[in-house]
Order: C-alpha cells, then sequence, then structure tokens
C-alpha cells in the first residue's frame, strides 16, 4: 500500500483561514514547513554563514558609497538633464527615473533566464512569442464587449448561485490583471438555472461577452450501471474516514463533469481553448500577453501553476484502470510522454509494462489554460469511457485532477505540456508566486505572502519532479 501524502487536510473547516493553518500544519516532520522543500537552489542559499554576509555588507555599503558620490556629480555636473525632477525634490525624481526604466518600451531581454549566483537583474522581457503588446486597457465604463484578443477561446466557470461573491471575487482580479485589454468571453455552467442576479452581476463584472448554461441532466447524474447501496457504502466509508468530500455525492458529480462532461456543453463547441476559473481564487501578476496565443503559437495543448500529489484514498484503483486501459490502447502513449513525472521514485525510469506505481502527482485543475481539443480528442473519449465504465468516480472519489494530469502526462509530450511559472496564483488552501525579483516589477505583482513560501518551494510539492523532465520555464 503507498503511504497518503496529499497535503490537503481531512479536517478542513469551513474558514479558508483554518484550511490554510491547519494544511500548512500537516507538513511532515524534516520539511520544516512550507518554504523549505526540496528545491535544492532555495536550500542552497541558506548555507552562506555569518561571516560571508558581513564581507556583503561591507562590500554593498562601499558600492552604495560610491553610487551616491557618482551621482551627486553627476547632478552639479549636467543639471539639465533631470531637469523635471529638480522642482520635484531628489526622491520624487528618482521615484520617475525608475518608472521610465522599468516601462515596457524600455525592457531588455534578460542575459540568462535566472541568475545562477542569486543576483537580481534589472530587467526583464517574456518569451519572444509573447512579443505582441498587449492593447490598450478598455477604458472604464466602456460598454462595448466586442472582443479583442484574436483566439477561439473562453473563460469557463462551473460554479453554484450561491457562489456569486467569490466568483466576483475571482473575475475582478482576472479582468484587471488580464481580460480588460483582450475582452475574451466567460462562459458559466450550472446544474441548475442561474439566478437573474448571478447573471446581472457577473455580466456586469466582466469586460467581454457573457454566456450562461444549464448542465444537461445525463452529464450530471449516476450512469443506469451505478450500483446505489455500494456507492452509498464507500460513501458513508470515506465520511468516517474524514476523506475531504469523501461522503458528498455532488462533488462526484462535479469531478466527473469536469472529466468527461464540461469540453461537450453546447456553448463550448465553438471554442478552442478555455481557461478555468473557480470562485474565491487569488491571481497575482500582471499577464501581459495572450497565454491562449501562446499555447497555440508555441504547440502547447495544456498550462497549470501548481502541482501537488493527491490524496491517495479517494483514487485506490484510477492507476489499475489507467494500466488496464493503457494495455489494450498502447497507441495512445505520447513518444515523448511524462510518465516519469507520475511514477515513484523506486519505478523511475520504467515504462508502463513494468506495472510500475503512480505517484499522485498531478496538475491543480482550480487552474487550467488549455485546449478543448485535447479532451474532444479520441484517446481521451476513450480513456474517459473506460474510467467511467469502471466506476470510481462514484465508488471512490476520483478528482477530475488526476484524471486530467494523467491523461495530459501521457498523451502529450512534454513540451505540449506548459507551466504557467509566470503567474501568482492561489487557491485555499495553496498559493504560488514566480521566484525572480525583477519578474515582480515587470509583472507588478502583489504576492500576499512571502516568496520563499510559494508552493512550489514546499516539500509536497510535485514541481521538483515536472522541472526534472520539462526545466524550469522563466518566472519559476
Ligand atoms: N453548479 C455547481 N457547481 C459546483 C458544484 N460543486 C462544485 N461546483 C463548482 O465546481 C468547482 C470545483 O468545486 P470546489 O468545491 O471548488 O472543489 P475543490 O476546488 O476541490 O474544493 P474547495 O475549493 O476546497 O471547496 C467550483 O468552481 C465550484 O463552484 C455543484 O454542485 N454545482
Ligand atoms: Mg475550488
Amino acid at each position: 500500500m503507498y503511504a497518503d501524502r496529499s497535503p490537503i487536510s481531512p479536517s478542513f473547516t469551513s474558514n479558508p483561514f483554518d484550511r490554510y493553518n491547519t494544511a500548512r500544519s500537516m507538513l511532515p516532520e524534516g520539511t520544516g514547513g512550507i518554504g523549505v522543500g526540496s528545491w535544492d537552489r532555495a536550500s542552497s542559499r541558506k548555507t552562506g554563514g555569518e561571516r560571508k554576509r558581513v564581507v556583503r555588507v561591507i562590500i554593498g555599503s562601499l558600492l552604495i558609497g560610491f553610487v551616491l558620490w557618482f551621482f551627486v556629480r553627476t547632478r552639479q555636473n549636467s543639471s539639465d538633464s533631470y531637469s523635471h525632477s529638480h522642482t520635484a525634490g531628489a526622491g520624487e525624481g528618482k521615484a520617475k527615473h525608475d518608472i521610465v526604466d522599468s516601462g515596457p518600451a524600455s525592457i531588455k531581454p534578460p542575459s540568462s533566464s535566472s541568475s545562477s549566483n542569486g543576483d537580481v537583474q534589472d530587467t526583464y522581457s517574456p518569451p519572444a512569442i509573447h512579443h505582441a503588446p498587449a492593447p490598450a486597457p478598455v477604458p472604464a465604463g466602456s460598454t462595448d464587449r466586442e472582443q479583442v484578443g484574436k483566439e477561439k477561446a473562453s473563460f469557463v466557470m462551473l460554479i453554484r448561485n450561491q457562489e456569486l461573491e467569490d466568483a466576483l471575487k475571482s473575475m475582478k482580479q482576472i479582468e484587471d490583471r488580464f481580460n480588460r485589454k483582450y475582452k475574451y468571453p466567460w462562459t458559466f455552467l450550472n446544474d441548475v438555472p442561474f439566478t437573474e442576479e448571478f447573471i446581472r452581476e457577473t455580466t456586469k463584472r466582466a469586460s467581454g461577452k457573457t454566456e450562461y448554461g444549464l448542465i444537461p441532466k445525463e452529464h450530471w447524474s449516476l450512469p443506469d450501471a451505478i450500483d446505489e447501496p455500494k456507492m452509498r457504502a464507500a460513501m458513508k466509508k470515506l465520511e468516517e474516514d474524514k476523506v475531504i468530500y469523501g461522503g458528498s455525492l455532488s462533488y462526484r458529480h462535479m469531478c466527473r463533469f469536469n472529466s468527461g462532461f464540461f469540453w461537450r456543453q453546447e456553448l463550448l463547441e465553438k471554442y478552442s481553448w478555455y481557461w478555468r476559473v473557480e470562485p474565491g481564487i487569488g491571481f497575482y501578476c500582471d499577464v501581459e500577453y495572450d497565454p491562449f496565443e501562446f499555447l497555440r503559437v508555441s504547440g502547447k495543448k495544456y498550462g497549470f501553476t501548481i502541482t501537488l500529489p493527491e490524496y491517495k484514498s479517494t483514487i485506490p484503483t484510477l492507476w489499475e484502470e489507467t494500466l488496464k486501459f493503457m494495455k489494450t490502447n498502447p497507441q495512445y502513449l505520447n513518444s515523448n510522454s511524462s510518465l516519469q513525472y507520475l511514477l515513484e521514485d523506486k519505478d523511475q525510469g520504467k515504462g508502463l509494462d513494468a506495472n510500475p506505481e503512480y505517484n499522485g502527482c498531478h496538475f491543480w485543475s482550480n487552474f487550467e489554460i488549455a485546449s478543448l481539443d485535447l479532451w474532444r480528442s479520441e484517446a481521451y473519449r476513450k480513456y474517459f469511457d473506460h474510467l467511467d465504465q469502471a466506476g470510481g468516480f462514484f465508488y471512490e472519489r476520483w478528482g477530475d485532477a488526476p484524471v486530467h494530469s494523467i491523461a495530459a502526462a501521457l498523451f502529450l509530450g512534454t513540451q505540449e505540456v506548459h507551466h504557467f511559472a509566470d503567474m501568482g496564483y492561489m487557491h485555499v488552501p495553496w498559493s504560488r508566486c514566480p521566484q525572480p525579483k525583477e519578474f515582480h516589477k515587470y509583472g507588478q505583482c502583489v504576492c500576499p505572502f512571502e516568496l520563499k513560501d510559494s508552493f512550489d518551494l514546499s516539500g509536497w510539492s510535485c514541481q521538483p519532479r515536472w522541472w526534472k523532465i520539462a526545466g524550469k520555464e522563466y518566472g519559476s
């Protein structure tokens, strides 16, 4: 049997901050808390001794002294160069100068994507593919909802009417940080009709068009083949074991819907790409390019922000069923798959024939920017049908996150999966932000936690496993 290593506490309460703290306190002995994870670059920064620090302080003071002396002399010699700052005082003049230097027009490419000595680079330029300048922000109060972005794409939010307030919080951040310039549409889905208030308020908050879909009954109900008493008994057992959402039927419908049906909704037929948004998330940095365009142009199909291990008592037979499926459908395994990211340490290097064990790592699917065609593909449809017939969405509590992730890892090439390391993101109880300080200046990130507490650096994160096979994206 495998150990249950999920960072998600089974004893969550309804207060998000309790949940955050509970989850933090559950970190195992030895990981030293969030931020002292297995990430070698982070821990090596902590090994410098007191002596090194003193030397650094002395050298730093000398440098600052020299820069001040040079600055004063330059101002004396050429008072014309900074004439605009003379009336405002030295402090304000310096601030203006900084703003000019860091503006988009003066951004220069970094000399390397991450500096090995930990120095902060002063400039950042997104990868060349991002270079199409972001459109100008739409003036406040504009009622023109015409899409500016060029992709066939939509935000997608599966949501309950009573989550309106949290939906608006998520939308506000995504709109301010990205969409007010692109005006991509929003698609809301619900298993019951949306209220007038929900439609009115979310439409007010969106810069683009909004559409509201009622999920067909057959996409949100028990399949005939499911043995209900057997399912109820399994639910009771998981509830007794305090497995999060173990006793919830609606949660099971939600996971099955997100796995096999959201991409079949009529409202989404016209799109090729989606950005999944959940209520109550945090989104902390500006996105100055179109991620849909980025994925399309770079030949990628799936993008994530956080990766972590699944709570294994929710998926006892998911991997077994996956192995069965892959044995009868070996043609779907991509020749450059990310299989090793899914495997336990003891099974690293093995192929599927060796029946390796799943380590539970998955892309946290409450955030996804991805291709709808990935789920529409023959491989994924057949995989979903196989899983659905096995019944684990109901007899166990399979989440859409491991289902999507296993499929993306096996059916896509590693290069087709993208870590959006430039995006700051939070879904209770975890959050992450880009690490390089120069990036924060460029992305105007406001991360409400210390960078060392970013989930990527915690002992629970599967990020190092992803880095091992895919390398690091800039922002990591
Ligand atoms: N319409 C509808 N949406 C649901 C239902 N259950 C969950 N959702 C939505 O599905 C998404 C995932 O559900 P969540 O409850 O957030 O599940 P989670 O992210 O695993 O867990 P927490 O966020 O920790 O509660 C969210 O966008 C919810 O609003 C439901 O019964 N009906
Ligand atoms: Mg959620």
